[in-house]
C-alpha cells in the first residue's frame, strides 16, 4: 500500500516523540487491524513511565523557547504546516480511511478540516487580542493581556483520529503553547503519520524539539496526562464515561479540561420542512461515518402530519446503500471500528426491541465476499418513544430512531429531553418555529442549525456541547482564549499611589 510508505508508516513503529526523536515506547506493543478487511496495518509500541518522563521533560524545555516567539511567527509555522498537509492530503486521507473505516471522501475531508484549521490559526496569530479598560485612577493604565497556558494534553478519539488533534494543536501552538497528544489505542498509525509530517515542518524551521510530542498508549497513558501537574490544559475527545472520570482527575488538581463527549442528537421534521432536503441531511447525519460521529443524527422528531411519508421515503432510501469498503467511491457506508463495536450495536438493537422500539429498517451483521472484518453493519431504523431507555443512550453506530411529535414546542422538549447536548438542528421554511427553536426557549445544545442536518460542522464556529457533551469548546471563534491565561495589568505613571475605591492609607 502506497500511501503507507508515503508516510512512513512501518511494520513496526517507536510509539513516543517529541518531534525528530523517536523513542521505541517500553510499554505493550498496539496492533493496528484495518476495519475494512481486516488486516494488520501495523503495529506501535505504547509509552512506558519512563518515556513519559523524557518526553515531559523536553516538552517543559522547548516550552520555555516557544513562548518567546512572536505569535505570527508561529503562525507561519503552521501555516507551513497546512501546505504540508495539502501535499500529504492523498495519502493521509487514505489512511484515515483504511485505519478507521470511514469514506475516503470524509477521510479526505478531514484532512480538509486540518488545512482550514490551520488557515484559521495562521490568521489568528496576529488576532489574539486583549482589551485595555479605564482606570477609576488618574495617570493609569489598566489592559489585559493573553499568555500561554505551558504543555496542553490532547487526548483524541478514533472516529476523527487526526482533525481534532488539529483543531486543539494549531491553536494551542499560535498560543505559545507546547502539545502532547495522545491518540486513540485504535488509530495509532494516523498519529504517527501526523507527527512524521510536522516534525518534518519543524526541523525545516529550528522549531524547539519537544513543541509536538506523541505519546502512544492506552487509558493508563491517559490518566498519567491527566494527573500530571505540569499539564494546565487536558483536552478529550470521547465518551461520557471517560470525560466523566478524566475530569474529576484533572478538577482534583484544578487543571482546566476541555471535554467533547457523548452526543444524542436530534433533528426536528416540521410539516413546513421541504422534505427532500430534509432527506439527504438525515440520512447523511445518520449513516455518514456509520454512525460514529459524536454529532451524527440519532433521533428524528416528525411531525405527524408528515411522519408517514417521510418514513416511507427514508426506508426507500435506505434500501438504496451501498455498503462496502469505504476507499470504493460507489459506497456510502463502511464498517465500525472493531467487532466490539459491532457488539454494542446489536446489543442496542436488542434492548430497543425489549424496550418496545419497533424497526421499519431491520439491522444485522454483513458476511460473505467483501465483509470478512466482521465490521460492517446494516444501517436500520427504529419507531420509538423518547423516554427509553436505549434511545436516552448513545450507540456509537447507525441505528436511527422515530419519534412523532404534535406542537413545536412539543418538539423542542423532546429534543432536549436527553442527558447530552451537543447538536441539533430543525428542517423547516417557517421562519416563527425556526426562530423558536434557536432562541434561549429552544434548543440546549452547543451547536443548532436550521435546514442543515446535524453533523458536518465548518471549523470556523466554536465546536462543543452542554450537558454530558461536557461543556467544552475547540476550534473557531473565540475557543482560542481556553488555551491561554488572562492577565490583568494595571500600571500607574503618576508621582503617588492612589488606592483603588478611594481607600486611604496614610503612613
Ligand atoms: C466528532 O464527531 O468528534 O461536525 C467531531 C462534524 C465534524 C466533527 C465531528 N466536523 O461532524
Amino acid at each position: 500500500m502506497e500511501f503507507l510508505q508515503q508516510l512512513g508508516i512501518e511494520a513496526e513503529n517507536k510509539g513516543v516523540s517529541t518531534g525528530s526523536s523517536w523513542f521505541t515506547g517500553t510499554g505493550v506493543k498496539i496492533d493496528s487491524y484495518s476495519p475494512v478487511d481486516g488486516t494488520l496495518i501495523g503495529s506501535v509500541f505504547s509509552a512506558g513511565a519512563t518515556d513519559y518522563e523524557a518526553m515531559m521533560a523536553q516538552a517543559g524545555e522547548a516550552f520555555k523557547e516557544w513562548r518567546m516567539w512572536p505569535a505570527p511567527k508561529r503562525g507561519e509555522i503552521v501555516r507551513q504546516f497546512g501546505e504540508a498537509l495539502r501535499v500529504y492530503k492523498e495519502p493521509l486521507g487514505k489512511l484515515v480511511s483504511y485505519e478507521m473505516g470511514k469514506s475516503l471522501q470524509e477521510g479526505l475531508g478531514e484532512v480538509q478540516e486540518m488545512i482550514d484549521i490551520c488557515d484559521f490559526a495562521l490568521g489568528l496569530s496576529r488576532q489574539l487580542y486583549g482589551l485595555t479598560m479605564h482606570s477609576e485612577r488618574p495617570l493609569h493604565r489598566m489592559y489585559e493581556q493573553w499568555h500561554p497556558l505551558g504543555i496542553v494534553g490532547i487526548i483524541s478519539a478514533f472516529n476523527f483520529p487526526v482533525a481534532v488533534w488539529s483543531w486543539n494543536t494549531a491553536l494551542a501552538w499560535v498560543c505559545g503553547n507546547v502539545c502532547v497528544w495522545k491518540p486513540s489505542e485504535k488509530t495509532p498509525l494516523c498519529g504517527i503519520a501526523c507527527q512524521k509530517i510536522i516534525a518534518e515542518v519543524f526541523a525545516k524551521n529550528n522549531v524547539p524539539e519537544g513543541v509536538s510530542c506523541l505519546i502512544q498508549g492506552d487509558r493508563t497513558v491517559g490518566e498519567l496526562l491527566s494527573n500530571d501537574t505540569r499539564i494546565p490544559l487536558v483536552s478529550a475527545t470521547g465518551s461520557t464515561r471517560m470525560g466523566k472520570a478524566l475530569a474529576a482527575a484533572v478538577a482534583a488538581r484544578l487543571g482546566r479540561s476541555i471535554l467533547e463527549l457523548g452526543g444524542n442528537n436530534a433533528i426536528i421534521i416540521s410539516q413546513h420542512a421541504d422534505l427532500d432536503m430534509s432527506l439527504i441531511g438525515a440520512a447523511f447525519g445518520a449513516v455518514g461515518t456509520a454512525g460514529q460521529r459524536c454529532t451524527t443524527t440519532r433521533r428524528l422528531i416528525i411531525h405527524e402530519s408528515v411522519y408517514d411519508v417521510f418514513k416511507a421515503k427514508l426506508v426507500n432510501a435506505y434500501q438504496q446503500l451501498s455498503i462496502g469498503d469505504p476507499l470504493d467511491s460507489k459506497n456510502h457506508v463502511g464498517p465500525l471500528i472493531d467487532k466490539d463495536a459491532v457488539k454494542m450495536y446489536l446489543q442496542s438493537i436488542e434492548d430497543c426491541k425489549a424496550q418496545g422500539g419497533h424497526f421499519v429498517v431491520e439491522g444485522g451483521v454483513l458476511e460473505g465476499e467483501g465483509y470478512q472484518s466482521g465490521c460492517y453493519v446494516k444501517p436500520c431504523i427504529a419507531e420509538v418513544t423518547n423516554d427509553l431507555p436505549v434511545v436516552q443512550h448513545e450507540t456509537f453506530a447507525p441505528i436511527l430512531y422515530l419519534i412523532k411529535y404534535k406542537a413545536i414546542e412539543e418538539a423542542i422538549e423532546l429534543q432536549n429531553g436527553v442527558p447530552q447536548g451537543l447538536s441539533s438542528a430543525i428542517m423547516t421554511v417557517n421562519m416563527r418555529e425556526a426562530e423558536q427553536f434557536l432562541s434561549q426557549a429552544g434548543s440546549d445544545c452547543g451547536i443548532a442549525n436550521v435546514n442543515i442536518g446535524t453533523s458536518g460542522a465548518e471549523i470556523g464556529g466554536a465546536f462543543g456541547g452542554e450537558k454530558e457533551t461536557g461543556g467544552g469548546r475547540e476550534s473557531g471563534s473565540d475557543a482560542w482564549k481556553a488555551y491561554m491565561r488572562r492577565q490583568t495589568n494595571t500600571i500607574n505613571y503618576s508621582t503617588k499611589l492612589p488606592l483603588a475605591q478611594g481607600i486611604q492609607f496614610n503612613l
